[in-house]
């Protein structure tokens, strides 16, 4: 074994390490599923770096460390998603029409912030859309862009999986049916997913996304959207929970198929209507 074998191996170890150190602060933070989130990059860049690790004892080994790690944090945050979100206030539901609220929802009177892993420091100008997959033409968008295809306001609902919904939002931007079709949506696309960051995913079908109310959005109520709603850009898809509405979305690839996005992928529901409680797979 050479000596950068052992500089790489220092490298994951330290890695390791400060991914633990994160881990023992996080369940006393109100941020709890973000400080996981940060925990999480430390151990799949430890991952990435395993390759590069000679020795198959030693490679084996640290392996084992960063993916045991791993799925404790997985677990972790499957976990912090199914409490409370920091942030939820009651609100009374007396004059709302009990038929806009799904079962087992109840009414915030903020709006709390929810997601997993750090924000992006990406300014707005910089922003870039890309639309790919079973398109005619892959689309870069700036917002610029995207705001000459027709800005709209939609108002709509929001439901998180967690239990809180927010009614009445106005959401400003432009309507996903019409990014996709200026990119060209081929007759095969059935799905779409739908990439933020960090590295955020939520699949879709193209039927929904095609919905009046489904945007694109850079603005709330009026406001720019904050950074930590999304913006400078972020999905929104009301007729579906909100874990499918991606915040700091980069990418929307078209597909012929299904395929989970990141909480799909940990055993939440495929499809996702509020309405019909569809919240584990
Ligand atoms: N990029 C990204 N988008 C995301 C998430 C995330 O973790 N990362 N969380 C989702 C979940 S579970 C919800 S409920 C909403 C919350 O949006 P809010 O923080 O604006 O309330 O964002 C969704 N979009
Ligand atoms: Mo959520």
């Amino acid at each position: 074994m050479d000596s950068t074998d052992h500089g790489v191996e220092a490298r994951v170890a330290d890695l390791v390490h400060r991914a633990d150190e994160i881990v023992k602060a996080a369940p006393a933070r109100r941020d709890e599923s973000a400080v996981i989130g940060q925990a999480g990059e430390l151990l799949e860049q430890a991952r990435d770096l395993l390759d590069d690790v000679a020795d198959p004892e030693r490679r084996r080994a640290l392996a084992a460390q960063v993916s045991r790690r791993i799925g404790d944090l997985d677990r972790a945050l499957v976990a912090s998603f199914q409490g409370p979100s920091p942030g939820v206030r009651r609100a009374p539901t007396k004059d709302v029409d009990p038929a806009r609220i799904p079962p087992n929802q109840h009414l915030t009177a903020g709006f709390p912030v929810l997601h997993v892993g750090r924000m992006p420091d990406t300014a707005a100008g910089d922003w870039r859309l890309t639309v790919t997959g079973l398109v005619e033409r892959r689309t870069v968008f700036s917002l610029d862009d995207l705001r000459d295809l027709g800005t709209v306001t939609e108002r709509s609902d929001f439901h998180c999986v967690t239990s809180w919904s927010r009614l009445d939002n106005d959401w400003t931007g432009v309507r996903v049916r019409d990014v996709i079709d200026a990119a060209g949506v081929k007759a095969a696309a059935s799905h779409v997913i739908a990439s933020g960051h960090p590295a955020y995913s939520a699949n879709l079908d193209l039927e929904v996304v095609r919905r009046d109310d489904s945007l694109l959005a850079w603005a709330h109520d009026g406001a720019p959207l904050t950074r930590e709603h999304g913006g400078p850009l972020r999905l929104v898809v009301p007729v579906r929970y909100g874990w499918k509405s991606v915040k700091w979305v980069t990418e929307l690839r078209l597909l012929d198929r299904d395929v989970h996005g990141y909480w799909e992928e940990r055993g939440y529901h495929d499809v996702a209507d509020p309405f019909l409680e569809q919240r584990f797979a």
